[in-house]
């Protein structure tokens, strides 16, 4: 997450008024410089970044507005590599051919599968992952629990040498006009000439259009240091960082296209399949400098939800109609967004409240088991009408449920309010007050936008 990084520059920016001195940009700047350093962003990367906005805000005049231009078009500056691909690109003839290398643990497997289920769900794209890792029986069972949880064709061998595999899944991607191929090779707890050969001869065999290096955000400068050995031996068109959900400091995305020279490509903010991030300059900067990323919210959402089902449900929950059934569908929905910390991240003003809620694991929390199990004890009727429910039935309910009659009375009381606030949400202005209330329980309002 970006939470660190942002508090730094939002602090900043706060030390300087709309008009002010040199003392003051020197002030905002200096203590910039020290939180960036903590943040693990290289001392080079800092220094660059300093001197150019210290040097751009008093060509303009030393002030809010321009300070804050001269960081919002410096960050972008690093961030970008002029003419390198952004996010993910097709190749002109498909199957668009991507490599996934890395060390041991770094979560090339797992990033394989969000790559795949991004490239489905959002690009609607049929996707072939071939297993290339035959080092380990449990890499080709994770990998295949992976493909089979997502619903992506998986080629795999255990048998087989990684070139023939590779060989053979490319066959067939071929034969069976697939748009992407994923795949997922072997890593090793370090560098070492044995894995570069390996990998070498499976880039041969390949001939990728594009070798993701995934590199474990937490490791902070080594992701740094292994990407720049990777893109020397073997060569990488972009890097993705693994694991940036946990308590990394988040510097080393800042630095580290400038760094390696290879566009970082991806994020991966959580466990779970849809937690996987374009990066995309603009929009980081945006969630950067406060204001999230309204536009990556919305890219997701519209991939996940469907807009009929989604004007239905709303026309329901203004009349009142909202009920078991839907609230479970709901929570489905929800699951596809990815994880409640990473959504939380992308809404404007939100991203404090994300440090806050942690890692809501709606599939797994206990409150949601108890609502499932309830649901399930429920006769159709009941779904559909939750006003159905008088004590007798609550009995019967708490029993088939395993439940205290007590919790079956809370849960039904959630229910209740959730739906309540469902309703006022759905109402013109709802989301605009809910917003506003976040931003007081936070004790501030956000950033002002920012001038383009
Ligand atoms: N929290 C978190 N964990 C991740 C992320 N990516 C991978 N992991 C975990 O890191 C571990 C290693 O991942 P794996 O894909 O098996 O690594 P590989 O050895 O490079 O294939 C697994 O437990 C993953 O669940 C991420 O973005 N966030
Ligand atoms: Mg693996």
């Amino acid at each position: 997450m970006f939470d660190t990084l942002t508090d730094s520059f939002k602090n900043a920016i706060g030390k300087i008024r709309f008009h002010d001195d040199e003392k003051a940009l020197k002030k905002a700047t200096t203590e910039l410089k020290k939180s960036l350093l903590k943040s693990d962003v290289h001392h080079k990367v800092v220094k660059d970044l300093i001197s150019t906005v210290e040097l751009e805000t008093k060509k303009h005049g030393v002030g809010k507005d321009n300070f804050l231009k001269a960081l919002q078009d410096k960050l972008t500056d690093i961030l970008t590599l002029e003419g390198a691909p952004k996010g993910f690109t097709f190749a002109s003839k498909p199957p668009t051919v991507v490599l996934m290398i890395g060390l041991q643990g770094s979560g090339k497997t797992t990033t394989t599968g969000k790559l795949a289920y991004f490239l489905k769900e959002q690009k609607k794209k049929k996707v072939l992952i071939i297993a290339a890792d035959l080092q380990r029986l449990a890499a080709v069972e994770q990998l295949k629990q992976i493909a089979s949880n997502i619903e992506v064709e998986l080629v795999a061998d255990e048998g087989a040498t990684p070139t023939d595999i590779v060989k053979h899944g490319l066959d067939k991607a071929e034969k069976e006009l697939y748009d992407v191929v994923l795949i997922d090779t072997a890593g090793r707890l370090a560098i070492d000439d044995e894995l570069m050969d390996e990998l070498a001869e499976v880039k041969k065999v390949a001939n990728p259009d594009d070798l993701f290096y995934v590199a474990d955000a937490m490791t902070g400068q080594d992701a740094v240091r292994t990407a720049q050995t990777f893109k020397e031996k073997i060569g990488i068109t972009g890097v993705v960082l693994s694991k940036f959900d946990g308590d990394g400091k988040g510097g080393v995305a800042l630095g580290l296209t400038q760094q390696v020279g290879v566009p970082l490509r991806f994020i991966g903010n959580g466990e779970k399949m849809p937690d996987l991030e374009q990066f995309i300059a603009d929009r980081i900067v945006s969630r950067l400098m406060g204001a999230g990323d309204v536009e990556g919210l919305a890219e997701r959402a519209a991939a996940t939800i469907d807009p009929k089902e989604a004007k239905r449900m709303t026309q329901k929950i203004k009349k009142g109609q909202f009920n078991f059934n839907d609230f479970l569908a709901q929570m489905e929905q929800m699951k596809k967004l990815g994880s409640m910390k990473s959504i939380m991240g992308m809404i404007p003003g939100m991203g404090n409240m994300a440090k806050q809620i942690g890692d809501m694991d709606l599939e797994n929390s206990d409150e949601i088991k108890q609502i499932k199990a309830l649901v399930s004890s429920m006769t159709l009727k009941e779904r559909e009408n939750p006003d159905l429910l008088n004590n007798m039935r609550k009995r019967r309910l708490a029993a088939g449920a395993g439940l205290e009659p007590m919790h079956v009375n809370r849960v039904l009381k959630q229910f209740k309010n959730a739906s309540k606030m469902a309703k006022k949400m759905s109402t013109k202005g709802g989301m605009k007050q809910m917003q506003d209330m976040m931003s007081q329980m936070q004790g501030g309002g956000g950033l002002p936008n920012i001038p383009r």
